[in-house]
């Protein structure tokens, strides 16, 4: 199994994972499930590229490689499948790089497109025969119940700054530039909660404490079951348990629900990622954002924050409506709502969408999609002038990441944030990122006045929340090294 390695970017966190010492943000799910999904009786390893090499003694050891990979992920992809391929083994691949592209991979032998869960299966059987063929893929959507535990003991967990674990997959919302409805649908296919608690089981009994990643499109697609069977079941799981605080991605319809909230934040959830896209109404209809229209945003996400969960927003500008007064609204209500992680695009036309149709009706497609939507480039011609959008985005990240107003930011948050009753397990790694934040960010770096400034504002003002002001500001470094190498 093959992971490929991803370039230096907003998600991949490759400058804050030096505070903790550890080599990746999150282990590729995919292969831990398709791997599970193999025969007993093969012997499978796991090279995330993330995390080592692929050494001439893997290859020698192996037959067959397993693929799998994000267009983020395209070269470093099409450069082990050459040397994959080169070396003799058969190589299979799947995952959504090769779902969107698959025809510009030569070096892959055998496809296996969509949800391996229905389309491994009739690969394998035909292998076993000796007639695979090149490409298998689905229109169906699989069913969660015959997912198969990952198998979490192809990782070195030591290596890893969270684990994740899927509870749905696909979303009931539909908005035109995104992916997921083609992918994976608007109904919410979900696992039961006997099989998250087995997860989370073989996670815990290997050691891991630290933080889950519940990686959904919108965890709350299903908020019945979630309060009457998964939250229940998890709120009972952490009974006797320490660390393993969680996250998810979810929509901001979550600030109407009080109870839900509650139950998240008793279950072990602390954050939430949630698409925000902008402040324009105008621009919501545009792209049928519907569950963020006609809202006050701010005050949602301050309700979510009351409720103990931290808010992590997507943000986008290059709306065919928006105006040039859209960037400073983007940096006010990024600064009011106290959204410290704020990951600002520009808007991009992933292929599937209907976004991406209505750009191609129009003549508007310019560029191969990078794959990464923070990178300040785009596959679409704007309707405001290239020149002024760039500008604006350019204006908009170096604002919010500016140390002044980043850490404003922080401490924005924090006034509004109530400290989580579940906390994650103190580890050696906490202590040395403590140790490095001080001298990294409190001495060598640019901002290191408002480091200070921070951690002695927290505390006289809330002690109990100084591990996340000083995680926040790990992030700001990260995100402030990304944004620099990116809006040049
Ligand atoms: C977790 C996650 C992340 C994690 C990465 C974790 C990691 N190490 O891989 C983080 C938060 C870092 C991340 C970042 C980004 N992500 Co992301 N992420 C996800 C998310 C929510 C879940 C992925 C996951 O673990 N799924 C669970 C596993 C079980 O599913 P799976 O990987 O799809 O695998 C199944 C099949 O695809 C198939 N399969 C997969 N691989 C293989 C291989 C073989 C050989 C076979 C046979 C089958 C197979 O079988 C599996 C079982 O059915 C998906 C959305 C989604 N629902 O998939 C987006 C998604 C993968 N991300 C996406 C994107 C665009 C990004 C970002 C660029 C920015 C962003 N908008 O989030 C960055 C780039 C990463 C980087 N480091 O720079 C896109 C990718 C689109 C594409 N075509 O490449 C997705 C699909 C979301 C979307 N709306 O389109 N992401």
């Amino acid at each position: 199994m093959v992971y490929p390695e991803f370039p230096d970017t907003f998600w991949s966190f490759k400058h804050a994972l030096k505070f903790v010492g550890k080599r990746s943000a999150l282990p590729p799910l995919g292969l831990l499930t398709v791997a599970a999904m193999l025969p007993p009786a093969w012997p499978v390893r796991l090279v995330d590229m993330n995390v080592r090499k692929v050494t001439e003694k893997d290859l020698d050891w192996a037959d067959c490689a397993f693929i799998s990979a994000m267009i983020v992920q395209r070269d470093p992809a099409r450069r082990i499948a050459a040397r994959l391929k080169a070396a003799g083994l058969l190589v299979v691949a799947g995952g959504p790089l090769f779902n969107s592209e698959h025809e510009q991979f030569e070096d892959v032998d055998h496809f296996i497109l969509n949800e391996a869960e229905l389309t491994l299966p009739p690969f394998l059987a035909d292998l076993e025969r000796g007639c695979p063929k090149r490409i298998y893929s689905s229109a169906e959507f699989a069913d969660m119940h015959l997912t198969p535990l990952p198998r979490w003991d192809l990782l070195n967990l030591k290596r890893y700054a969270t684990m994740s674990i899927q509870f749905t997959r696909g979303c009931p919302f539909d908005c035109d530039f995104c992916n997921i409805t083609t992918l994976l649908g608007r109904r919410v296919r979900m696992k039961t909660s006997e099989q998250i608690i087995a997860e989370l089981d073989g996670l815990y009994d290997r050691g891991w404490r630290g933080d889950v990643f519940f990686v959904d499109d919108n965890f709350i697609g299903n908020r019945n079951f979630l309060k009457t069977n998964l939250l229940p079941a998890l709120i009972a799981w952490r009974k006797e348990k320490t660390g393993n605080v969680f996250f998810t991605e979810a929509s901001i319809n979550l600030a109407d629900d009080q109870i839900l909230m509650e139950m998240m934040v008793e279950a072990g959830f602390s954050k939430v990622f949630i698409g925000i896209e902008t402040p324009d109404n105008v621009c919501l209809a545009e792209c049928s954002k519907t569950q963020n229209r006609n809202r006050d945003l701010i005050a949602d996400v301050k309700r979510i924050q009351r409720a103990g969960l931290q808010v992590q927003g997507g943000f986008i500008v290059g709306f065919d409506h928006d105006q040039p007064s859209i960037f400073q609204r983007q940096i006010d209500f990024i600064q009011k709502s106290g959204i410290v992680t704020a990951m600002v695009g520009l808007l991009q036309a992933p292929a599937g969408t209907r976004l991406h149709a209505r750009m191609e009706k129009e003549g508007r497609l310019c560029a191969e999609f990078s794959g990464d939507n923070v990178d300040g480039t785009s596959n679409i011609i704007p309707a405001m002038s290239k020149e002024a959008l760039k500008e604006g985005y350019r204006r908009i990240l170096d604002h919010i990441y500016s140390p002044e107003n980043f850490y404003r930011r922080i401490r924005t948050f924090l006034r509004e944030y109530r400290p989580p009753t579940v906390r994650g397990h103190l580890e050696l790694s906490h202590v040395l990122a403590l140790l490095r934040s001080f001298f990294r960010i409190g001495i060598v770096s640019r901002g290191r006045f408002h480091y200070w400034k921070l951690l002695l504002w927290a505390q006289f003002h809330c002690p109990r929340l100084i591990p996340e002001a000083v995680i926040l500001s790990i992030y700001g470094y990260h995100f402030r090294k990304v944004c620099k190498a990116h809006v040049k």
